[in-house]
């Protein structure tokens, strides 16, 4: 039996229809804008975001922070969630490489309210930095994979705009929230001045993320991926999976979502392991675990019986369905987590 990984969706391999596409690919030196399979995905990101233009990233890391480099000036004061992968996990680059000064909103489950936004913006006084940009992540990575649907985007998006702020979406998994509400993606950041996505997630493809914007920004963000290293050339090898992704692998995401609740809705039957299903909404699972379980010692436990799952803080562990993982899976690694949990729970 295979090892059951519910690390992250991140672990997904290139489908045989991507590895064909990647084969077949016409390719082009994209550092001239020459790369067709590229200029495709771009172009077809684009067009599912509802944004003049897209831009091909090696990542979503540095898909945001050439997003934040292009929005603002050094020493600009950026509005972001407290729990924010861009504040969170990417190395403290928006402060190291990008100069500007993170301004910490603790949201609700993610959710940071137009009140909040108003609340955070000081009147102009010269000993302020210059607040010029909000940062929203939705799903939310920490949140457990909360969406955000139309009416929560555009409240906090036109709210920000009111108050002369940019807006900047970490949408790597977008196509999660789309889902989960079924709306088209675009609907979520029609008022959000960019977005990027991961095609390298629950999509499947094995590298790459998409910055969107208006025509004038993705030109200007296109400098700053040259000078962080991000200006790739016969690119279209990769960004032709990406292509067969956004064609064939939003609409599954579904399946991933179930998996998820299953998941959720076993663990929330064993006993010192609690998990908050009205917050399980995509393909993310968060369990709670008591004081008698350390996380890591539970995670430890799960690896020798074949299932790997992540801990995210002392008393947290992480879990994300994807498509590799079937519902026979999710069966098998309850039973795992059921044993564990036991196991360890017994022991002291
Ligand atoms: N998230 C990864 C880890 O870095 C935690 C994961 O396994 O979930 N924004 C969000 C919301 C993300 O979840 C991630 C990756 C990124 C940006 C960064 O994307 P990459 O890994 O392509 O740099």
């Amino acid at each position: 039996m295979g090892v059951i990984d519910l690390r992250s969706d991140t672990v997904t391999q290139p489908t045989e229809e991507m590895r064909e596409a990647m084969a077949r690919a016409t390719v082009g030196d994209d550092v001239f804008g020459e790369d067709p399979t590229v200029r495709e995905l771009e172009a077809l990101a684009a067009e599912m975001l509802g944004k003049e233009r897209g831009l091909f990233m090696p990542s979503g890391t540095m898909a945001n922070l050439v997003a934040v480099m292009t929005h603002t000036q050094k020493g600009d004061e950026v509005l972001v969630e407290a729990e924010a992968h861009t504040y969170y996990y990417e190395v403290g680059s928006i402060s190291a490489v990008a100069g500007v000064m993170p301004r910490p909103i603790p949201g609700r489950h993610g959710y940071v309210t137009p009140d909040q936004v108003r609340a955070a913006v000081r009147p102009p006084n010269v000993h302020f930095p210059i607040p010029r940009l909000l940062c929203l992540e939705n799903t939310h990575n920490r949140a457990g994979g909360m969406p955000f649907g139309p009416q929560e985007m555009d409240a906090v998006c036109l709210t920000a705009r009111e108050l002369g702020l940019a807006v900047h979406v970490d949408g790597a998994r977008i196509f999660n929230a789309a889902v989960a509400f079924a709306v088209p993606a675009k609907q979520l950041v029609r008022h959000a001045d960019s977005v990027m996505f991961c095609v390298s997630k629950g999509l499947s493809a094995p590298v790459g993320s998409v910055l969107l914007g208006s025509a004038d920004f993705i030109e200007r963000a296109r400098r700053f991926r040259k000078m962080v290293g991000g200006g790739m050339r016969q690119a279209g090898v990769i960004a032709a999976a990406g292509v067969i992704a956004l064609r064939t692998m939003v609409d599954r995401l579904a399946t991933d979502h179930a998996h998820a609740r299953r998941l959720a809705e076993g663990i929330s039957h064993i006993p010192a392991l609690s998990v908050d299903l009205s917050r399980v909404r995509t393909n993310i699972v968060l369990a709670a675990v008591d004081e008698r379980l350390p996380a890591t010692e539970l995670t430890g436990r799960l690896k020798q019986e074949g299932v790997l799952a992540l801990s995210t803080g002392p008393s947290a562990i992480r879990m994300v369905t994807h498509r590799h993982i079937t519902a026979q899976d999710i069966d098998r690694a309850l039973d795992a987590i059921r044993r564990a949990a036991t196991t360890l729970a017994t022991r002291r």
